[in-house]
């Protein structure tokens, strides 16, 4: 039977992007599957300045529970990094693999098991200006919050 599953298998974020980034859109899914939730993003309108049309922007759930902020920054609201094991960056619950842009386009697909859906529908999920480091703490120096998505379940 997979009813025990039904009512947290699966939830999504609609991505929408900062005053500054408005043509930032997309959505992120998260299915979650016998070894862990597989997180799907499909990104459109991201930043890109050099001529390869490339760009990295850092990822991650956010345990904040709205897409506000205030004159500081616009997703400020959106707190620091899901972590509800108390670890540090990058094994923060909510770190994910950043999005690589393809001339303003990321598809970013991968599974964790640092988290279940159902902890996480209710939280944001965040798209940085800059890549993570994956070393600095206690995120990663990854710049600004430029998109943000509520997560639904
Ligand atoms: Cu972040
Ligand atoms: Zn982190």
């Amino acid at each position: 039977m997979t009813k025990k599953y039904r009512s947290c298998s699966a939830a999504r974020a609609e991505i929408r992007g900062s005053g500054t980034y408005p043509d930032i859109r997309g959505t992120v899914t998260f299915r979650q599957m016998l070894n862990g939730v597989l997180v799907t993003a499909k990104i459109f309108g991201l930043p890109y300045e050099n001529e390869c049309g490339s760009g990295i922007f850092a990822f991650h759930i956010h345990n904040g529970t709205s897409c506000t902020g205030d004159a500081e920054g616009p997703f400020s609201d959106a707190g620091t990094h899901y972590n509800p094991g108390e670890t540090s960056h990058p094994y923060h619950a909510g770190d994910l693999p950043p999005l690589f842009g393809n001339r303003g386009y990321a598809y970013m697909s991968v599974l964790t098991d640092r988290f279940t859906v159902k902890e996480i529908i209710g939280r944001v999920i965040i798209i940085h200006s800059e890549p993570d480091d994956f070393k600095t703490q206690p995120s990663g120096n990854s710049g600004d919050k430029i998109a943000c998505g509520k997560i639904c379940g």
